[in-house]
């Protein structure tokens, strides 16, 4: 049933408000499991490597904002929060830092390797740049069944420089393939600053050269994030090929929470923390009214309240069986074919 004129307008800016605070809960949420995941890894409650995207939330909230279900993400190993913004029950994920037998791959292996296709994420690979061939793989399929989904891939500006992510851009170009390629630029591959592993400055660059658009955002900048994506997600759902946003951003903790990284300078940190995602984008929030206070008094306990409850799932679980360490190693056999002709 059609709505009258009126309700209709006044039911847009209910829909934008919705979503501006949405994605301020994204980035909070994102911040606080990510701090909580820092400081139970320090109490050796956390299995394997922990790699936190602190400083890097507007990425992933704004990518994943413009998704739908059905579209599939190859997330790398900063990007915890994309599980948290697809919605991937926060418990869950708890446990699988924590190896236990509730966790995406019931307790087996850290994070890095638990997926969860119900939400359309492949779990990320210790190789890097191979999310790239991935989400091609993905892209292609979805192109030969005629589904109008689209693959994404993220990646690091380091993982740029490997071949798997140029042979991909290739293929993704030749054939069109609906893949959206994300560039986390956090100016360190591990220890190496980005002058000292590629020549050039921007690796949106790069895009060109396998037939494609590259864009350059500042990663930092939820709103910027959002607007490129959305415009990239809707050429490429319309069939015009794959896309490369490179997100320009910043790193606040080591590589991974072992590292103290001692090769940057302090100032650099200081200066990328002055730009931070979420005061800054709740500095647009109080600029269109909102009451900011109240605002993130309300998320931040909502946020907490989740972080706190995750971490309780995870404890209150069992550790997995030794006798289930071998199973889910490899897929089921298919049925055996039926006897006769
Ligand atoms: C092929 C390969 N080489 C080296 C490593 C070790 N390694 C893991 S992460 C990493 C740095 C990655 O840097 P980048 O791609 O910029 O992503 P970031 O960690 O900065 O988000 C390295 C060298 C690896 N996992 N795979």
């Amino acid at each position: 049933m059609s709505q009258p004129e009126g309700a209709r307008t006044a039911a847009e800016p209910a829909a934008r408000i919705e979503q501006e605070l949405q994605l301020y809960y994204w980035m909070k949420l994102v911040r606080a499991f990510e701090e909580r995941v820092s400081r139970l890894h320090r109490q050796n409650k956390i299995f394997g490597g922990v790699y936190s995207g602190a400083g890097q939330e507007a990425i992933v909230a704004g990518i994943c904002a413009s998704l739908r279900d059905g579209d599939f993400v190859a997330p790398l190993h900063r990007d915890l929060g994309v599980f948290l913004v697809r919605g991937v029950d926060a418990g869950r994920l708890m446990a699988q830092l924590m190896g236990k037998e509730t966790g995406l791959s019931r307790g087996k292996d850290s994070f890095l390797h638990g997926g969860d296709l119900e939400h359309g994420i492949f779990g990320s690979t210790s190789m890097l740049g191979s999310s790239l061939p991935i989400a091609v793989g993905a892209a292609l399929k979805f192109r030969m069944k005629r589904e109008n989904n689209i693959a994404v891939a993220f990646f690091g500006e380091g993982a740029s420089s490997r071949g798997d992510v140029h042979e991909a851009m290739n293929f993704a170009g030749v054939h069109k393939l609906p893949v959206l390629f994300v560039c986390e630029n956090n100016r360190y591959a591990y220890s190496t600053p980005l002058e000292k592993q590629m020549a050039i400055e921007d690796v949106a660059d790069r895009a060109q050269a396998y037939g494609f658009k590259g864009h350059t955002v500042s990663g930092n900048d939820l709103l910027a994030v959002l607007e490129v994506t959305e415009r990239a997600v809707a050429r490429i759902r319309k069939g015009e090929g794959p896309a490369l946003i490179e997100c320009k951003t910043y790193r606040y903790r080591g590589h991974s929470e072992h590292d103290a990284a001692l090769y940057r300078d302090q100032e650099e940190l200081i200066e990328w923390q002055s730009r931070d995602p979420i005061p800054r984008y709740e500095l647009f929030l109080e600029k269109k009214g909102h009451d900011v206070k109240h605002i993130r008094e309300q998320i931040d306990e909502r946020a907490q309240k989740v972080v706190q409850e995750a971490v309780d799932f995870a404890e209150r679980s069992a550790l997995p069986k030794a006798e289930e360490a071998l199973e889910d190693l490899t897929a089921p056999s298919p049925a055996p074919a039926p006897k006769g002709k």
